[in-house]
């Protein structure tokens, strides 16, 4: 017997799944294809934790769920705090955050991954609409700005034959070695990039005039901010040249253009402005409105569907996070000893708290750490329904495997709304809330109702709807010769999850040699790595995978100036022998 589910991975791709013979195995057509990546095919060969444990020592799962109950009554509600993560994107995840909200405790705002990126989206545009995978389909030029498609979002790759692909990272991925146009650009130089494109175009008076006097009539002023970025010595120190940006200009002439931009640009503390001036580009050339043509990031991938979930709690920052403030600190679905930034600060915040629970698949720093670990249920052991953050499918993934161990997210949440008077609707109804907003399209495919195939079609939701273009920006400052550290997603690991990555990567130029040992430090600690030289990494660069052991005791956490999100690649960094 075979049935239909999805994989529940933070990953734009949201691929469909049928179970078969015990075996995981990939949708043949649809956004699917056919295929899966690595996670997916070796998924049931990864180990996981069956048996909850209390102080280390093995419970049953009713221990663990009484144990849980006397550890909230016990705690001032105040001093709770639920701290959630995106392990699994399943919609009804959130039913958690509906107990703790309606008990009292305190949940997480701000963002680990694509805040910044997404502040910036919103402060332009109005919302953050994201163009869809079957948009990107038609274009004829695709420009990939930090984004690495072969191993975040291969699901994208059959869509980019054909195409013109201009690539902008500063290492030279899988898809810049085969790129009609690569700028290996200098890390956190894309906002000048974006100013200095803008301002070519209106040199060579090629911008779109009519869009612009009806939805973004600031465009003139906006010309005038960038006419403030000096050309030569900027080229020079973001290290494009002018043939690169004409030959970039010239590709996307007369042409339906998709700006696919990942979260590689918006890791720094103005990462909001990076994204609003990649986004200022895509309007003077006109791009938003017409068929094929936008700027694609990770989209909202809750964007209209009404939680039925209360998650209207007090929260603090999910970023710099004052643990020690709580007695009781509830984890679910994330590793934030590994990746949350500034490992240190977060390590000694979290000793201070009385009681720390995990509620997760496997092993890791977090569970190493909490004193009561309670296994979840994956997948595949339970009822659930997920959207994606680059396409509009809403899939159904309900339980084809039954399993002894771990408990679910529902059967969780309804032990405790039980224990403390709460209302809690059945897991089914909620399901079939869920499925309201779900619609059939043309192939055959459960879309999620009202998102727009061609998003801003017909203005911005900004009040007056037009485009909000940057009035200022700071100059990045590049005078010191610290490295720039790259941390981005490795094609092993699901950040922390599966294979980890366990080396720095660097060029031949930085002079070390393959398996050395070295030390990578930062104003705010440091660890040991084998180096792996790899000359794809510009030589101003130390790559150190998500998901390394210790990557995260390098990085700041100061958040984003906008949009409360972790700065991964702020800070520079030393190595030495
Ligand atoms: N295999 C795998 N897939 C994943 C994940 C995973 O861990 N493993 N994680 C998932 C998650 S949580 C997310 S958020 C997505 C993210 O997916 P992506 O956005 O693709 O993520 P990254 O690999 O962090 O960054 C993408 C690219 O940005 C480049 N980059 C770094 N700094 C800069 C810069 O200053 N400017 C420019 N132009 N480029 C820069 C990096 O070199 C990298 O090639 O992937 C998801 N998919
Ligand atoms: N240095 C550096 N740090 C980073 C990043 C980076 O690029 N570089 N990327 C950042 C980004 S974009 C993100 S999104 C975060 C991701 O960071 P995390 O959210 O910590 O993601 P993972 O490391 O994948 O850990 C996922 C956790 O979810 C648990 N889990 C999986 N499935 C389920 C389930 O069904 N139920 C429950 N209860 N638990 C489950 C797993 O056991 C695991 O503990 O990391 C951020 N940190
Ligand atoms: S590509 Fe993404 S959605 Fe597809 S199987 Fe892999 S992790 Fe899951
Ligand atoms: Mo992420």
């Amino acid at each position: 017997m075979s049935k239909n589910t999805a994989c529940p991975l933070d990953c734009f791709d949201a691929c469909e799944i049928i179970y078969e013979n015990n075996k995981i195995t990939p949708k043949k057509n649809g956004h699917t294809n056919g295929f899966l990546c690595p996670h997916l095919n070796h998924y049931e060969n990864f180990s996981y934790i069956t048996k909850p444990r209390y102080n280390g020592d093995e419970i049953t799962m009713d221990e663990a769920l009484l144990k849980l109950k006397e550890i909230l009554q016990d705690s001032p509600k105040d001093e709770i705090l639920h701290y959630k993560g995106n392990g699994n994107f399943g919609l009804m995840q959130d039913v958690t955050s509906h107990f703790f909200t309606s008990f009292g405790a305190t949940l997480t705002d701000g963002s680990l991954c694509d805040g910044a990126g997404e502040a910036g989206i919103i402060e332009g545009r109005g919302s953050n609409k994201n163009m869809p995978l079957s948009e990107i389909s038609k274009s004829d030029v695709v420009i990939i700005w930090g984004r690495n498609p072969h191993v975040t979002n291969s699901h994208l790759l059959p869509i980019l034959k054909d195409k013109k692909i201009i690539v902008i990272d500063p290492i030279k991925t899988k898809i810049a070695s085969i790129a009609d146009l690569y700028i290996q650009i200098k890390p956190h130089s894309d906002l000048l990039l974006a100013l200095l494109l803008n301002r070519f175009l209106h040199i060579e008076m090629n911008f779109d005039e009519v869009y612009l006097e009806k939805f973004a009539s600031e465009y003139e002023d906006y010309y005038e901010l960038t006419q403030t970025v000096r050309i030569i010595k900027t080229l020079d120190f973001i290290d494009v040249t002018l043939a690169q940006i004409n030959e970039l200009l010239t590709f996307t002439q007369g042409k339906k253009v998709a700006i696919v931009c990942g979260v590689g640009v918006q890791k720094y503390r103005d990462g909001a402005d990076v994204m609003r001036a990649i986004d200022a580009f895509a309007v003077n050339l006109g791009l938003f409105s017409k068929e094929g043509c936008g700027v694609a990031y990770l989209g909202d991938s809750k964007e209209a569907i009404d939680s039925p979930f209360n998650t209207k709690a007090k929260k603090v920052s999910k970023v710099d996070t004052k643990f020690s403030e709580f007695k009781t600190v509830f984890i679910q679905g994330t590793n934030p000893l590994s990746q949350m930034p500034n490992s240190y600060r977060v390590t000694k915040e979290i000793s201070q708290v009385k009681n720390i629970i995990y509620f997760g698949l496997d092993e890791n720093e977090s569970s190493a750490i909490a004193h009561l670990v309670i296994p979840a249920k994956n997948f595949l052991c339970k009822n659930d329904i997920r959207t994606s953050y680059s396409h509009n499918a809403i899939i159904n993934m309900p339980r084809v495997l039954e399993s002894d161990y771990g408990i679910s997210e529902y059967d969780l949440s309804a032990f405790l709304c039980d224990s403390f008077d709460i209302k809690l609707k059945s897991e089914a109804e909620y399901i079939e809330y869920f499925k309201n907003f779900a619609t059939k399209s043309e192939d055959g495919c459960w879309q999620v109702k009202g998102r727009e195939e061609i998003p801003y079609k017909s203005g911005f939701d900004t009040s007056d709807g037009e485009f909000t273009f940057l009035e200022e920006f700071d100059m990045p400052k590049f005078d010191d010769k610290r490295l720039f550290l790259i941390t981005s997603k490795s094609h092993k690991s699901q950040n922390s999850q599966f294979n980890r990555q366990k080396n720095v990567y660097l060029n031949t130029k930085l002079g070390f040699k393959e398996d050395e040992l070295i030390t990578i430090s930062s104003k705010y600690g440091s660890l040991k790595l084998k180096v792996k030289i790899n000359d794809n990494i510009r030589e101003d660069c130390v790559l150190i995978y998500s998901g390394t052991k210790g990557v995260n005791t390098l990085t700041s956490s100061l958040p984003s100036f906008s949009g409360k999100s972790a700065s991964y690649q702020e800070e520079k960094v030393e190595i030495s022998k």
